[in-house]
């Protein structure tokens, strides 16, 4: 898919992969035979599951829609809200094995984790499924795909690269220039896989006038990330643009940008949220980012958490399910992970001046 063809104006792009459910046109229900009904399920309440949904971390806020999200499906099938709970910081990397550590003892069915640690969980990941905890990831998964049921990816992980490079080509123009990558935390596997991602884009022709010049880390800590940015621009003299993977990491680098008088000169996208960054697109620092929707990656990891923890649904590559008010998705394999297996939520919104509306 050629995302330059975005254009001005044109900027809501729905990169929905096949696999990905809501608004399919194969409705089953419809087909003459009646056959293929049958293998989409409807996954139905009236089962109990005691359920952790585990961010990264707390105080970010995109986790807390998420859990709007999340709290929404448990009351539409009349299930038990689960609970939220995280480490306090996302620079503490480790600080989230406890809890899956601990599911089984505190009677948990269910833990629905964005991994923060990266290789590190699999210790934890593995005490809890053996003791029966049925983990799910969101957001950011288990690098291995051991234990975990399945990934709910709230967009193609193989999409994100160019979308990054997309929006600097836009931004910069088609002379391109310089551009480093301010991160989350060093572990956090969403982000490792989109700049990996990113930097396999870039080796593409149409991508040959954009150059990475750093990357570093803010461990989506706001203050942090600040000080990160401001080191890139004075340690890059000649830098163009920061790009940053992390609705934390952009909005303070945004905010950095803004304070120091800088945004003629070093422009600011990746990964935000629309109400963080409407003043800094108004401001002209943020010309252009892109996002997905986490109150409905926390509604449909909620729908997919508890049809396999009920036994509504199996985690296998070709099932099929209806998730309330978001249709039918399809399980399928994920060629990110050897193994492993994901579902995929939605399309990126791209935002700019035209769709970022007012405060
Ligand atoms: C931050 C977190 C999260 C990521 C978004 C884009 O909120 O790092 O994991 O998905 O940014």
């Amino acid at each position: 898919m050629d995302l330059r063809k975005w254009g001005v104006g044109l900027v809501a792009v729905a990169l929905v992969a096949t696999a990905c459910g809501g608004d399919d046109d194969d409705t089953d229900a419809g087909s003459s035979d009646g056959q293929a009904t049958e293998d989409v399920v409807t996954i139905e309440g009236g089962e109990e599951m005691n359920s952790l949904l585990l961010p990264k971390c707390t105080g970010i806020a995109v986790f807390d829609q998420a859990n709007e999200g999340a709290q929404e499906a448990a009351e539409e099938l009349g299930a038990e809200s689960p609970e939220f709970q995280a480490p306090a910081s996302c620079e503490d990397s480790t600080g989230q094995l406890e809890y899956l550590t601990n599911a089984a003892q505190q009677g948990r069915n269910a833990v629905m984790i964005g991994n923060n640690a990266g290789e590190q969980i699999q210790s934890a990941v593995d005490t809890a499924t053996s003791a029966g905890v049925t983990v799910v990831s969101w957001d950011s998964p288990i690098p291995s795909g051991e234990g975990e049921s399945l990934f709910v990816s709230q967009v193609n992980f193989e999409e994100t690269g160019e979308v990054m490079a997309d929006m600097a080509l836009e931004i910069l123009g088609e002379d391109g220039g310089t551009f480093a990558l301010l991160s989350a935390s060093p572990d956090a596997s969403n982000q490792n896989a989109w700049i990996a991602d990113l930097e396999a884009a870039l080796e593409e022709p149409e991508y040959a006038n954009l150059e990475l010049v750093d990357t570093v880390y803010g461990n989506d800590d706001a203050d942090t990330s600040y000080d990160q940015a401001l080191s890139l621009v004075d340690s890059h003299s000649d830098l163009d643009l920061i790009m940053a993977p992390t609705t934390v990491g952009i909005a303070a680098a945004a905010k950095a940008m803004s304070d120091e008088g800088l945004c003629d000169q070093v422009k600011v996208s990746g990964l935000g949220l629309p109400e963080e960054m409407r003043a800094y697109v108004d401001n002209g620092c943020s010309p252009q980012f892109a996002l997905w929707s986490f109150p409905d990656l926390g509604y449909l990891t909620y729908y997919a958490t508890y049809g396999i923890a009920t036994g509504q649904i199996e985690a296998v590559a070709g099932q099929q399910f209806e998730a309330g008010r978001l249709g039918e998705f399809t399980i399928e394999e994920d060629p990110d992970r050897d193994g492993a297996l994901r579902v995929i939520q939605g399309p990126f919104t791209v935002y700019d001046e035209s769709n970022i509306g007012e405060s």
